[in-house]
């Protein structure tokens, strides 16, 4: 593990190199314990560099064998070596010179799976974002691009199988029973996109003919026997291919395109150059085993990795504060990707869903950063919603504000005056103010700024001159190290809804530029009038989440039921019935915390059920809508001195209340929503199954509920509804045998299965109540916990300390005080995984007193170790600061 060094990297320190690289040549010998690598780099010097500059390589916890410059062995005395740092003296002043690293590496021994590491036997990298740097002493920043060739020797038996980024060259056999294999990238790119797979797999393989006719081979490895299981992935990488040919025009560029699934990785998945490395849990799928949601999930990081390939290699980042350039645009295309594959609507309800749950979050609480940050102790801790999910939200900005024909026309430009470059957030932006002639200085800020922005809105309609006046405020919130912002480009979708639902066209609209159905906030304080309208619309606002805000816009619930049964966009329907059940949940939990009865408005539960059964609606939609904002969303809106026991027993009590009321609805939709025949994974079935689940959820709240659960579980034919009810008996009846029995028998018939045990683990940590922590410790010492795994460290120790709200912040810090033991033990095997659990942490400061004291003397306890890596000790300091 590399501790701190306190070193913070300033975005106004970058500097070009003073060497270009122009070849790299890497021959890999691998071994489980000791890897030879020999690098050869062909460098020279940057017109215009100092001539005397020594040449600096970046290493991490290397050990360096040989060194020679030009094949000649280089005298001592002309380098420094650490096991952090190369550098190079006395080096050409103008011709190209060839410098040879040769390192030893200890693939087995790295569980910070950085680096070169073996999985289940699989020789594996990841690079991104300073990994090479475990592998070489390297230039490891990505505005080094060079074009690189990799031969890897290995046991052939052990290793049929050897794979690096570009195109196959050949390869043939070694000695004592080893092989090689070769190949070339031809395009110049940055080392951490750099990829190494060797071992043992089993591979399914298709091709794709590209729009101007080139045959592409495609080929998805993973462990022998599971080839079945990569059929979707396959799918949903064609679909993706033909997609952003047809939409953004971008053709594949190499003769191979491969992706390897891992059992043991970090994040989702890696966009290494033509050759993906993922998170098996983002690629394996069956009927049997994976929900609906695991289909949407590979569907979507498919896209995204596949997507990469021009948003992120074509292109690459200048230096890492440029995150964003690849991340959030590469996001929006995503979503772009699975709106078109899926309904919209309900896409973008589940996307603003998880902005607001995770995004919203980080932007108010201490770990909170711009967009395009200016700082970073350790970058790993920046692979955050903030940068992806806000970035695709800025990217989605561009558009709203463009136009669609324009947005196209900016990236038009993007992709081909950057096509090669290492790209800054400034060269994104320019390509859409040159084609639009637009300024767009003010709306960088949503790059700059951190915070959610909060917009005030009132209006008032005058009959006597037929005016409607929306007068907007807005105002962005203090973040660490920003205590002062300027007011944002905001562009706000909006419609004003009549009396028959129909949508009222004004003949003016003043007070501001209004593009569309788009009006532009720009101003502080703003007041738009809309003139000849005849009768007093209702408003609706920021349809479509326009932009990423929070609104606070004093709506009636008749005026919110008016939209929720009226409006033409169906999120802006999801979003007002969200606000009519919000002050309902806010009071429920008040009243639980003080003891009181907890009511519910009638009007808004008639609202919901008349949501739930109305047939019109996609199923997917209305099951969004039953599911009513979580107690995180909650505990989002209190702002303050939250009690998560109180708002957990309030939301319950309305969850009963709708249930009584709704029964009838909920048992005809769980009879009628029942999905026939063979399973499959598409949108519309998914969607019968979610509002299906939903009514089996609010049932549970009546008599018989938990034998209908273990029936529902007991019938189950696919995973999506086995889960549910599973979740349904462990979260409603932990005490009953009926949950017991089931938990066994999900155990008994998966425990072959590592993704489907993450689901038994997940199932029971997210069981609500002080009692799951003494589950989770006891399903610690289960013989299945796997504490090298990180899915497994996630499943358990991670859902229990993000998704568990009361089982985590027990009222006597106990959850708090497990997670710190926890952080302590994972931290010195695998840094990024501390630092990514910890932040479940995050919002502390707004936890009532006693919670919040414990919370920061657990905090404390971590902070006070011995030995901590950077990525933790980064994390923790900006909590307690
Ligand atoms: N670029 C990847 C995410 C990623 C980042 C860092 C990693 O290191 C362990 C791994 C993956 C993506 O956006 O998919
Ligand atoms: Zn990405």
């Amino acid at each position: 593990m590399r501790t701190d060094t306190g070193q913070i990297v300033h975005l106004a320190d970058y500097r070009p190199t003073d060497f270009i690289l122009e070849r790299v040549d890497l021959t890999f010998e691998l071994d489980p314990t000791a890897t030879r690598l020999e690098a050869r780099l062909i460098f020279h010097r940057r017109d215009g560099a100092d001539p005397k500059a020594p040449l600096v390589l970046d290493g991490d916890e290397l050990t360096l064998a040989e060194l020679r410059l030009d094949q000649n062995e280089l005298p001592a005395a002309q380098f420094d070596v650490t096991p952090d740092s190369l550098v190079i003296r006395d080096l050409p002043e103008a011709a190209p010179f060839e410098v040879t690293v040769i390192t030893i590496i200890n693939p087995e021994a790295n569980g910070q799976l950085m680096g070169l590491y073996r999985t289940n036997g699989v020789y594996c990298t990841q690079c991104e974002a300073e990994g090479f740097r475990r592998i070489t002493y390297f230039p490891d920043r990505p505005d080094v691009l060079a074009p690189y060739t990799v031969t890897i020797i290995a046991d052939k038996a052990t290793n049929p199988v050897l794979l690096s980024n570009g195109n196959f060259l050949g390869g043939g056999n070694y000695d004592e029973g080893r092989h090689f294999a070769a190949w070339f990238d031809p395009f110049p790119k940055p080392s951490y996109l750099f990829a190494l797979v060797a071992g043992d797999l089993g591979i399914v393989e298709d091709t794709f003919t590209t729009m101007s006719g080139r045959e592409v081979a495609l080929k998805i490895y993973v462990e022998h026997g599971k080839e079945p299981r990569a059929a979707y992935a396959m799918d949903a990488l064609k679909r993706s291919m033909r997609w952003d040919e047809e939409r953004f025009g971008r053709e594949y560029d190499l003769d191979i395109f491969m992706i390897v699934a891992v059992s043991d990785f970090n994040m989702g998945a890696m966009e290494n150059k033509g050759l993906n490395v993922f998170n098996d849990k983002y690629v394996l799928a069956d009927p049997e085993t994976a929900t609906d949601q695991d289909y949407a999930n590979i569907e979507a990081i498919i896209a995204h990795e596949y997507f990469h390939n021009w948003t992120g290699n074509r292109i690459t980042c200048r230096d890492w504060f440029q995150l964003c350039l690849k991340e959030g645009l590469t996001v929006y295309r995503d979503h772009e990707f699975s709106a078109d594959q899926r309904s919209r609507a309900v896409k973008r309800i589940a996307e603003v869903r998880h902005l607001k749950s995770e995004q919203f979050p980080e932007d108010a609480g201490p770990l909170a950063h711009p967009v395009r940050p200016t700082t970073y102790r350790e970058i790993n801790n920046f692979y955050t919603t903030t940068v992806y999910e806000k970035g695709s939200e800025v990217t989605r900005m561009i558009a709203t504000i463009l136009g669609r024909d324009r947005f196209k026309q900016g990236m038009d430009l993007y992709f081909e005056r950057h096509d090669g470059d290492a790209a800054t957030v400034e060269d994104f932006v320019a390509c859409f103010a040159e084609v639009s002639g637009r300024d767009l200085t003010q709306f960088s800020r949503w790059y700059h700024q951190a915070g959610t922005p909060m917009v005030t809105a009132s209006a008032e309609y005058d009959a006597a001159s037929r005016s409607f006046v929306l007068t907007l405020e807005q105002n962005v919130p203090p973040t660490p190290g920003q205590s002062v912002k300027e007011p944002m480009h905001i562009p706000l979708s909006f419609a004003l809804i009549l009396d028959n639902g129909s949508i009222g066209e004004p003949s003016s609209i003043t007070g501001g530029e209004v593009t569309d159905d788009v009006l532009h906030l720009t101003e502080r304080h703003q007041t738009f009038t809309f003139s000849g309208i005849g009768a007093r619309p209702v408003l609706s606002l920021n349809r479509g989440f326009s932009a990423p805000i929070n609104l606070d816009f004093r709506q009636t619930p008749a005026d919110l039921a008016h939209i929720a049964r009226h409006d033409s966009d169906l999120f802006a329907r999801w979003q007002a019935l969200t606000d009519l059940a919000l002050p309902n949940l806010l009071q429920a939990a008040r009243d639980a915390r003080d003891g009181k009865e907890i009511t519910c408005d009638p009007a808004f539960l008639a609202a919901l059920l008349e949501v739930a059964g109305d047939g019109n609606l996609e199923p997917a939609f209305r099951a969004q809508a039953l599911a009513l904002p979580s107690e995180a969303d909650i505990a989002r809106e209190l702002g303050g001195n939250n009690d998560p026991d109180a708002i957990h027993a309030g939301r319950q009590a309305i969850l009963a209340h709708l249930a009584r009321e709704g029964a009838a609805t909920f048992e005809a939709l769980f009879a009628s929503m029942r999905t026939e025949g063979a399973f499959t994974p598409d949108a519309a079935s998914a969607g019968r199954r979610a509002l299906r689940n939903s009514a089996l959820s609010y049932l549970s709240y009546l008599d018989g509920g938990v034998a209908r659960a273990a029936d529902a579980f007991a019938s189950a034919d696919n995973m999506t509804d086995m889960t549910q009810a599973l979740t349904v008996l462990a979260h409603r009846f932990p005490g009953e045998a009926a949950t017991a029995n089931a938990l066994g028998a999900f155990l008994k018939r998966f425990d072959d299965n590592p993704l489907v045990l993450d689901k038994w683990f997940s199932i029971q940590a997210t069981i609500p109540g002080v009692a799951t922590l003494a589950r989770v410790r006891a399903l610690m010492e289960d013989p299945h916990f796997v504490a090298t795994n990180p899915n497994r460290v996630r499943a358990l120790i991670g859902t229990f300390a993000f998704a568990n709200p009361t089982g985590f912040n027990r009222k006597d810090g106990e959850g708090y005080r497990f997670l710190a033991r926890q952080i302590l033990a994972i931290d010195p095997r695998n840094p990024q995984l501390a630092a990514r659990i910890l932040t479940s942490m995050r919002s502390w400061r707004s936890l009532e007193p006693t919670r919040a004291e414990h919370a920061r003397t657990a905090l404390g306890e971590i902070s006070a170790a011995a030995s901590l890596s950077t990525d933790v000790r980064d994390i923790v300091e900006r909590m307690i600061q």
